[in-house]
């Protein structure tokens, strides 16, 4: 195991305010969707990824739209880091005629194959095993592109996490295993679940790369998946990158979030928040100036105003068309 920082990367100002801007999309999109949620305008579940952005961005900041991510339950940063629109995602959340998926999947069945978003799942531990499936019809295709698996703390004592890396690992693959592991899957903390928290450590079972870092540090992830995605693009096989981080809002909206964990804990995470840390280090570092990152908060305010306003004016899907976009095309 080894522990990157991110002070390898050198960034543009263009590069920085990308990161910057995605992972300001991402929250303002979740807490918009969080209150809708509590206006009974989401139908689903909703499972924000509120706090974790940093992943999602860091790793998406590597991938080509034709590379691929198989996503989880926690998936609508995955969603728009990989470049959905947010007005889509929105209305699919409300269940609308307009959203990715039609409206027939919401917040876990959320599919843009055009941007390389391959679903987000209900279900925690399988989307591992696509991703090594997409990899394996990679190497066959004999193209460079490269599939990722995003999932939880949770999946990785489920064996499809065990099958899914052995089995990319012995025909070097080209995927990239990303554990965000936020220390708690529902109300189970990680160390109750399994003897050894070191995600990372486990890749040395398998005789890939594995590699912490902070989670909440959008320039580790960033450095991190650089080297991994090169390593899979380049024929080198498989790595196993895990971040450390947390979720700030409870499991799913609309669920208690006491009795497992402490506000002081909860607090302590809200300091280290990745996009305030971003900004004060661009400043610092001078990559970028206060009117730029203004520039891009204001971008987003109306990136996601539009997009509230798409999902609550579009219409519902017709109840005749129900069966439609259902199955696959024989
Ligand atoms: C196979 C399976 N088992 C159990 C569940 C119920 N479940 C839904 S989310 C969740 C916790 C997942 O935790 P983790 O993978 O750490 O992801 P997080 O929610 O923390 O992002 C569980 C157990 C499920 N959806 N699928
Ligand atoms: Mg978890």
């Amino acid at each position: 195991m080894s522990v990157v920082t991110g002070g390898g990367l050198d960034l543009t100002t263009e590069q920085a305010l990308w990161l910057l801007r995605e992972m300001l999309r991402i929250r303002r999109v979740e807490e918009a969707l969080a209150r809708s949620y509590a206006q009974g305008l989401i139908p689903g579940a909703c499972h924000t990824y509120v706090g974790q952005e940093a992943i999602a961005v860091g790793v998406c900041a590597h991938l080509r739209s034709d590379d691929v991510v198989f996503s989880t339950h926690r998936g609508h940063g995955h969603a728009l880091a990989k470049g959905a629109p947010a007005r889509e995602v929105m209305a699919e959340l409300f269940g609308k005629a307009t959203g990715v998926s039609k409206g027939r999947g919401g917040s876990m069945h959320l599919f843009v194959p055009e941007v390389g978003l391959m679903g987000t799942t209900g279900i925690v531990g399988p989307n591992i095993l696509q991703a090594t499936g997409a990899g394996y019809s990679f190497q066959l295709m004999k193209t460079d592109q490269v599939s990722v698996a995003f999932f939880g703390d949770g999946a990785v004592n489920n064996g499809a996490f065990h099958e899914g890396v052995n089995m990319a690992a012995i025909w070097a693959l080209p995927v990239v295993f990303v554990c965000e592991n936020n220390q708690f899957a529902t109300e189970v903390p990680f160390d109750y679940a399994t003897r050894n928290t070191d995600v990372a450590e486990r890749a040395r079972a398998y005789g890939i790369p594995g590699v912490t870092v902070d989670g909440n540090d959008v320039l580790a992830v960033s450095e991190a998946a650089q080297a991994a995605v090169e390593r899979a693009r380049s024929g080198g096989g498989p790595s196993l990158v895990e971040g450390r981080t947390y979720r700030t809002r409870p499991h799913a909206e609309g669920m208690r979030d006491g009795g497992y964990r402490t506000v002081e804990e909860i607090d302590a995470w809200k300091q280290r928040d990745p996009i305030a840390d971003l900004e004060v280090r661009l400043l610092d570092r001078g990559i970028a100036t206060q009117e730029q990152i203004d520039a891009v908060r204001q971008e987003i305010e109306e990136v996601v105003a539009d997009g509230l306003e798409f999902a609550k004016t579009s219409p519902y899907p017709e109840p005749d068309t129900a069966a439609l976009h259902i199955y696959g095309a024989s």
